[in-house]
């Protein structure tokens, strides 16, 4: 349509007969593979990509490893202002790119917004970050010596990010690995090329106004091969992976085979507990947010509800009767909240746990359609669903990634509760509402939540770029984002130095010659 030319023409999308950018350069494949990219909100072609081969992959690891010798040596606050340029960029380019997000992938164009927001949070914070790379200084144990740490930037960072934040979580990754020192290869979804060719020109912009060399941010276009190629190559000390358990245990188990380091940020099954101290207006908004928004396709999107007996009636038909209401439509429509899944194949999943699910007991209580006619002819539109299930069923202890929310009773004490919301595979986000402390204190005491998010009077999804993001168990362990997340980006030497004129050894060791 006219609207999506004139967005991809204000990012300047031009290069699309290319499988790899190495930041000035955009390569001409060598293979002549092609995949056509539709979209999920009107079912049309938006382009065609190609995609990468082994060649084009070593053509940008070449680069990349000629690129760290010169961008490790520039100063950490220089690479700061190179990404200070990238956010002010990102600023200028904020709608057409949100447009764009929305339109490729299907989030409402307000969470579009929201996803770019993101990565211009994430570039201030490594701007300042770019100041304060910081390592300890130790007291040494001999007279005459002083021990330190520092941080020395570590090589070639690997991205694979997901189609659900097609722009966010490679920001994060990137421009952290950027500041300290690291180059980036990035494998984006195969589902969203063009929002990764839309973010390279952006940064190519910046690279080129000031004449830094290709390979310091790279782009591959590709498949699940790209990802192996990565995850089995030496040249490329950490790999950072966003996406199902599946393809985790892969590329953690490839990368640890060779004693990488593998960052992992995988699947959840996040759960909001409502207690009966509850405001039960704020846990219901909050549930809504969180279960049906980015259409249930968030890593931390609400998948269970945990509610106590005394409470859930009401909670069940305030539910109800929001969910009869929810606005079903063409993510780019002011007023929708709820867009499309991204494909016919997330639809068939959607339509297969829901079956599933009822065959082990479950109950629907409302949604589980597949939406058809005007305006919705790219049959990936759902009415999100909820179930009434019980915790253990195969299908509740499964990420499902659609709109889909369990509830689940609970009775007695806050501790039922929880002991329900850790028995899962699972952790990456929880939450709980109540107004009673001691409750709330429960939840986030070490025999609380087990997941690396817990949040009080505030849903599963919609973390802040300031805190470390990640989760436990089958999410994979690994933290991005805030806090100090940077130090996995960077490799850590500890310095032992003698300014004295004799040699004592540790631990009073005598060794005379
Ligand atoms: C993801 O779904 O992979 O906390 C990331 C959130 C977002 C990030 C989600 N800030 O929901």
């Amino acid at each position: 349509t006219k609207e999506i030319k004139e967005v991809l023409d204000k990012l300047n999308i031009k290069e699309l007969n290319a499988a790899y950018s190495t930041g000035l350069v955009w390569g001409k494949p060598t293979s002549k593979v092609t995949k056509d990219i539709f979209s999920p909100t009107d079912g049309r072609l938006i382009a065609s990509v190609c995609i990468a081969d082994k060649n084009d992959y070593e053509e940008v690891i070449t680069q990349a490893e000629k690129a760290f010798k010169i961008w490790r040596k520039v100063p950490a606050p220089k690479r700061g202002e190179i990404i200070r340029q990238i956010g002010d960029r990102l600023r200028l380019y904020k709608a057409p790119l949100g447009k764009l997000v929305s339109y490729e992938m299907g989030k409402i164009y307000q969470e579009g917004l929201g996803e770019v927001q993101e990565m211009i949070d994430i570039c201030d914070f490594a701007v300042g970050l770019s100041r304060q790379l910081y390592g300890l200084t130790m007291h040494s144990e001999r007279a005459e010596h002083r021990m330190y740490e520092q941080y020395h930037p570590l090589g070639i960072v690997g991205v694979i990010s997901a189609f659900n934040f097609p722009v966010a979580v490679w920001s994060w990754n990137a421009m952290l690995a950027a500041v300290c020192g690291d180059v980036i290869v990035w494998k984006p979804s195969e589902k969203t090329p063009l929002c990764a060719v839309a973010c390279q020109h952006i940064v190519a912009e910046v690279l080129r106004e000031n004449n830094l060399p290709e390979g310091i941010f790279n782009l591959l276009i590709g498949d699940a091969e790209i990802g192996k190629f990565m995850a089995n190559d030496n040249r490329v000390p950490l790999v950072s992976a966003t996406g199902s358990t599946r393809m985790g245990k892969q590329v953690g188990q490839a990368v640890g085979a060779r004693l990488g380091r593998a960052l992992l940020e995988l699947g959840g099954n996040n759960a909001i507990i409502v207690t009966e101290n509850a405001n039960i207006e704020m846990a219901i908004r909050a549930t809504v947010f969180g279960a049906v928004g980015t259409c249930g396709q968030r890593c931390t999107t609400t998948r269970r509800l945990i509610v106590h007996e005394k409470i859930y009636d009401a909670i069940k038909e305030r539910l109800i009767s929001i969910y009869q209401k929810l606005p079903i439509g063409n993510p780019l429509k002011e007023g929708v909240l709820v867009g499309p899944l991204i494909d016919k194949e997330a639809v068939s999943s959607f339509t297969h746990a829901l079956k599933k699910v009822q065959e082990e007991g479950g109950k629907l209580l409302i949604g589980g359609q597949v939406l058809s006619g005007e305006g919705y002819e790219s049959g990936t539109y759902v009415t999100p669903a909820i179930v009434e299930a019980e915790n253990h069923y195969e299908t509740v202890q499964e990420e499902t990634f659609a709109p889909i929310l369990y509830l689940i009773k609970y009775s007695g004490e806050v501790q039922n509760a929880i002991d329900i919301q850790n028995a899962v595979k699972q952790g990456l986000s929880s939450a709980i509402f109540s107004t009673n402390l001691l409750e709330t204190e429960r939840f986030l005491s070490h025999w609380g939540s087990d997941c690396g998010i817990a949040n009080v009077n505030i849903g599963t999804s919609g973390a802040e770029i300031g805190g470390a993001f990640g989760g436990e168990k089958e999410t994979g362990g690994g933290r991005e984002s805030g806090s100090d997340a940077w130090k996995i980006y960077m490799r850590r030497q500890t310095n032992t130095i003698n300014y004295g004129t004799a040699l004592p050894l540790a631990q009073g060791i005598k060794f005379e010659v």
